[in-house]
């Protein structure tokens, strides 16, 4: 690729991504709200609010690929998620329409599906279902995915992260952890693979205690190779496992499934 582009680049998983991409294109065009810091050789920083649609459209121009970590990452008031996940989404999808941007990465979360018992096992077509606003908006942003993919040919891998952390940080992630490792492999393969279209990947790493089956994507060649049993003791030196009726024992979305709506 000539040009890739990641948004949220300030951001947890987007300034790691911004060190751990670079092999992937002669350029990294880098994007967020916040401060990006130094350019180094190989980027070009262009800050944009996601919300501004003339902005983003010349953010996207010239882009081989998108990867879309850029937005509110948690829950908050409709207002802020609509802003950022609603407004902004559609904004990117609507630049890349413009300057033919053909093959994107979209942040998706966990909580799109975070009302589903741990007890259940959930593949591709499992129908979602959110926990909260944040996740009605991952909902969203993978029904704009399908619909730019069947309307434009827009490909887009609807990465449903787990918990991207360097360790799970508590029993929950040790379901839910995908490994930096293994979501570089994956954002590596989904710039590889000749044909994507538009499926929904579990991103999580090869843990014993998956609820996530992503058989039906097997045709990307990504087999995640971490696993986040060798995290389990150190996590129970520190942590005591949660009671069986709290919602991060319940939920596969954890706490969020137990949050208010956020009003102003
Ligand atoms: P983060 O909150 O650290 O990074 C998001 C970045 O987006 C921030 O730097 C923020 O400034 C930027 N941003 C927010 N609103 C913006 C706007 N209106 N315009 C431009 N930039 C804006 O989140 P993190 O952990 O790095 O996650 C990246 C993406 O992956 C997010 O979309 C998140 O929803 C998704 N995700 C992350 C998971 C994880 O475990 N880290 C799990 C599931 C989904
Ligand atoms: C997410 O969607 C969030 O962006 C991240 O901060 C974590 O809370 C993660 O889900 C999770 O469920 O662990």
């Amino acid at each position: 690729m000539k040009r890739l582009l990641i948004t949220g680049a300030a951001g947890g998983l987007g300034s790691v991504m911004r060190m751990r991409l670079a092999h992937m294109a002669e350029v990294l065009r880098l994007s967020d709200i916040s401060d990006l810091g130094a350019a180094a050789p190989n980027e070009e920083l262009v800050p944009c609010d996601l919300a501004d649609k003339s902005a983003v459209e010349a953010l996207v121009e010239g882009c081989d690929g998108i990867v879309h970590f850029g937005g509110r990452s948690v829950e908050d008031t409709w207002e802020v998620i609509r802003s950022a996940n609603i407004d902004g989404v559609f904004n990117l999808y609507e630049a890349a329409r413009k300057h033919g941007c053909k093959r994107i990465v979209f942040a998706s979360s966990n909580h799109a599906i975070g009302f589903y018992r741990q007890t259940e096992r959930l593949d591709a077509d499992s129908p979602t279902r959110p926990d909260g606003l944040y996740g009605v908006s991952k909902v969203f942003g993978e029904a704009i995915a399908s619909l730019y993919f069947d309307k434009f040919g827009i490909e887009t891998a609807c990465v449903r992260i787990g918990s991207s952390f360097p360790e799970p940080k508590n029993y929950r992630m040790l379901s839910t952890w995908l490994s930096y490792d293994d979501f570089v492999r994956l954002i590596e393969r989904v710039f590889e693979v000749p044909n994507l279209g538009c499926p929904i990947i579990y991103g999580a790493s090869a843990n014993e205690a998956t609820w996530w089956d992503n058989s039906k994507v097997s045709y990307l060649g990504w087999v995640p190779r971490d696993n986040s049993e060798v995290f389990r003791e150190k996590l129970g030196a520190k942590l005591a496992p949660p009671s069986s009726d709290a919602p991060d024992a319940i939920y596969q979305g954890g706490m969020f499934a137990a949050d208010g709506i956020h009003e102003d």
